[in-house]
C-alpha cells in the first residue's frame, strides 16, 4: 500500500442523515437543520468524522428531496442557509465534515430550467432536457422508468415528450449540452467554496444516454423494457465523469462517493482507482442479492452463504484497485438487521455481530441513522401507511402480477424504502422523542424498546458497542490495519461463520505489522474453530460465552475481534 498515495478520507467513518426523519426542533413533525446541530455532540461521541446529509435543497418532495427545484436554496422545511452555515461551523468545531447529496441526473419539474423549457419547447432550455418527437402519437421509445410507467411524458401542447428515468416530476438533464453542464459545475463549485468535504453523487451512471434511445426487447406485461437495461448497454459515461471531476471536485481535493448501479464490472479501476472518477462508490453487492427480476414481488430471500460470498468476492476484487464505501443500509433499503440476519439473530447480539463485520471490512464505513441502535423494519398494516413513491409503484406492480392485497403488503413491507425513513428513535417518550408535534411519517412502534436514551444508560447496549467498535477502528494502534490492511477470508468451509483477517503489510517503526481476526458466528448454536495463529489480545467480543484460548469458541450470534501473533 505504501506505493499508493494516501488520501485524507481513507480512514474516515461516515454517517448518513435522512434529515426529514432525524430530529425535529420546531414541532412541525419534520426533522430540520437545527435538529442536526442539536445532535452533533451525539455523533461526535459515536466517533463520526463525516456526515452525509440526504438532499436539503428546495424541493416539492415528490421523491423526498431527490427532486430539486433550486440547487442554491435550502428547503424551508429544513431551515435557512444561515442555519446550514452554522451547521458547517459547528460540525467543524467538533472535527466533523459535511458531505452533501448531489442530484444531477435530473432535477424537479418545478425547477426554473424545466419551467422555461415547457414555456418554450423550441428554446434554449428545452435542450437542458431530452425533448423528442413522439412516434405516431406514441412515446419516442419503450423504456420503463425506475418508478414505473414509461420514461417518456408528453410535453403539454406539443407532439413532443420529455425523458425521465425516475418519476415524471424528475426530468433528466441533458449531459450532451455544454451550457447545462457548465451551470452544474458552477453550482457544485459554489457549494464547495462554502467548505463542504464533498458530495455523495446520486444515480450518476444514468447521465450517459444513447441519445437515439433505441427500443429494447420488452421485459414485462406492460410492453416496456427497464431503463437499467439501456444503461447497461451504454458506453462513455467515463468521459462525462472525468470532465465533471476535473471541473469541480479535483480542484478542492473533495471526497466523492458515487451511487453507482449497473457499472461495467471491468471499469472498477476507472471509477475508484488512484485517479478514479470518484474517491469511492458504495458497495451494494449484498443488497443486489434481493433484486427481483420484475420487481420486489420476485425478490429472493438472502441466504447467509450467498451474502458471505458476495461480500468476500467484492472485498477481494476491490482491494486490488481502491476502496468502496461499505453500508448495511441506507434511505433506499430496508433495515439490515431485518434483512441480513436470520430471525433468531435479530437481537442485540446479532446486531452487534452484523455491525462488527461491516465496520471492520476494508473500505469506508457509512452508518445510516438508527443503525447504531439497531433499528429494524417497521410493521406496516396497510398500503396507505407508505409515503414512498417507489413502494407505492412496487405495490401496484405486485398486485398486477396477481398477488393478493395481503401478499403484496407482505412483499412491500419487507422491501419498502420507508423502513429506513421512519423517525429516528431518540427516547421512549411520545413519538420516540423525534418531535413534539405530529411526525410526518409513522414512528416504528418498537421505539419503547429500541431508542438512544435507553441505550446510553446501558453499558451493554448496541449503541455503546458501536462506540467501542468505531473507537477501535480509529485508534492510533489499530487504525493502520483497519484502514489499509489486506482483507483475507478464512473458515469459509464453515456453514455459518463469516470471518476474515485484516493484515497490515508494511513493517516499519510507526506502523508495525499486525494481523487481526474478525470472526462471526451467524448460526444459532455455538461454533468451535481451530485457531491458525496464537491470540495475543481480545479487542472486542459481543458475548461473555465467546472464548479465544486453544480454540476459538463463538456462541450463537457471537463475534470476536482478535489480535493474532504475526
Ligand atoms: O437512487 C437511485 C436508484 O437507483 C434507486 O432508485 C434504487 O433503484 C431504488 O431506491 C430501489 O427502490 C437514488 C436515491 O438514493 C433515491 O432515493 C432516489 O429516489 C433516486 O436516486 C432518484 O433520485
Ligand atoms: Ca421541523
Amino acid at each position: 500500500m505504501e506505493a499508493k498515495m494516501r488520501k485524507w478520507w481513507h480512514d474516515k467513518v461516515a454517517y448518513q442523515i435522512y434529515p426529514k426523519s432525524f430530529y425535529d426542533t420546531n414541532g412541525d413533525g419534520i426533522g430540520d437543520l437545527r435538529g442536526i446541530i442539536a445532535k452533533l455532540d451525539y455523533l461526535k461521541e459515536l466517533g463520526i468524522d463525516l456526515i452525509w446529509i440526504s438532499p436539503i435543497y428546495k424541493s416539492p418532495f415528490v421523491d423526498q428531496g431527490y427532486d430539486i427545484s433550486d440547487y442554491y436554496g435550502i428547503a424551508p422545511e429544513f431551515g435557512t442557509m444561515e442555519e446550514f452555515e452554522e451547521l458547517l461551523a459547528e460540525a467543524k468545531k467538533r472535527g466533523i465534515q459535511i458531505v452533501m447529496d448531489l442530484v444531477i441526473n435530473h432535477c424537479s419539474d418545478k425547477h426554473e430550467w424545466f419551467q422555461k423549457a415547457l414555456a418554450d419547447p423550441e428554446g434554449e432550455y428545452a435542450d437542458y432536457f431530452y425533448f423528442r418527437e413522439g412516434k405516431d402519437g406514441n412515446p419516442p421509445g419503450n423504456y420503463r422508468s425506475y418508478f414505473g410507467g414509461s420514461c417518456w411524458e408528453p410535453v403539454p401542447g406539443t407532439s413532443k415528450y420529455y425523458f425521465h428515468a425516475f418519476a415524471k416530476e424528475q426530468p433528466d438533464l441533458n449531459w450532451e449540452n455544454p451550457r447545462m453542464k457548465q451551470d452544474l459545475y458552477d453550482m457544485i463549485n459554489w457549494w464547495l467554496d462554502k467548505g463542504l468535504a464533498g458530495f455523495r453523487i446520486d444515480a450518476i451512471i444514468n447521465i450517459k444516454k444513447d441519445v437515439n434511445f433505441p427500443d429494447l426487447e420488452p421485459d414485462g406485461p406492460d410492453g416496456l423494457a427497464g431503463y437499467h437495461r439501456a444503461v447497461e448497454q451504454t458506453n462513455g459515461v467515463g468521459e462525462l465523469l472525468e470532465e465533471l471531476k476535473n471541473n469541480t471536485f479535483a480542484k478542492y481535493d473533495a471526497f466523492t462517493v458515487g451511487e453507482v448501479f449497473n457499472m461495467h464490472e471491468d471499469e472498477l479501476s476507472e471509477f475508484i482507482g488512484e485517479n478514479g472518477h470518484f474517491s469511492t462508490i458504495f458497495d451494494f453487492s449484498a443488497h443486489c442479492l434481493s433484486e427481483g427480476e420484475h420487481g420486489w414481488y420476485e425478490a429472493p430471500a438472502i441466504e447467509f452463504k450467498e451474502w458471505r460470498r458476495a461480500i468476500v468476492d467484492s472485498q477481494l476484487e476491490v482491494q486490488k484497485v481502491g476502496f468502496k464505501a461499505n453500508i448495511i443500509e441506507n434511505h433506499d433499503e430496508p433495515r439490515g438487521v431485518s434483512r441480513f440476519l436470520p430471525e433468531y439473530a435479530r437481537n442485540a447480539a446479532g446486531t452487534k455481530m452484523l455491525g462488527t463485520v461491516s465496520l471492520l471490512l476494508r473500505g469506508i464505513p457509512f452508518l445510516y441513522q438508527g443503525q447504531e441502535i439497531g433499528m429494524q423494519n417497521c410493521e406496516w398494516n396497510n398500503s396507505g401507511e407508505w409515503d414512498d413513491i417507489s413502494t407505492r409503484d412496487q405495490y401496484q406492480t405486485a398486485r398486477k402480477a396477481g398477488l393478493t392485497e395481503k401478499e403484496a403488503l407482505r412483499v412491500c413491507a419487507d422491501m419498502s424504502r420507508d423502513n429506513a425513513r421512519t423517525p429516528m428513535q431518540w427516547s421512549s417518550e411520545e413519538n420516540a422523542g423525534f418531535t413534539s408535534g405530529t411526525p410526518w411519517m409513522k414512528v416504528n412502534p418498537n421505539y419503547s424498546e429500541i431508542n438512544v436514551k435507553a441505550q446510553q444508560e446501558n453499558e451493554d447496549s448496541v449503541l455503546r458497542y458501536y462506540q467501542k467498535l468505531i473507537a477501535l477502528r480509529k485508534s492510533e494502534e489499530y487504525k493502520e490495519v483497519f484502514t489499509y490492511g489486506t482483507f483475507a477470508p478464512v473458515y469459509e468451509e464453515q456453514e455459518s461463520v463469516m470471518a476474515f483477517y485484516r493484515i497490515s503489510e508494511e513493517e516499519n517503526q510507526e506502523t508495525p505489522k499486525k494481523r487481526v481476526l474478525v470472526a462471526a458466528n451467524f448460526g444459532r448454536e455455538a461454533a468451535e474453530l481451530p485457531l491458525e495463529y496464537k491470540v495475543s489480545k481480545v479487542l472486542l467480543s459481543n458475548l461473555p460465552e465467546n472464548q479465544a484460548g486453544e480454540k476459538l469458541i463463538l456462541a450463537g450470534c457471537g463475534v470476536m475481534v482478535l489480535e493474532c501473533e504475526i
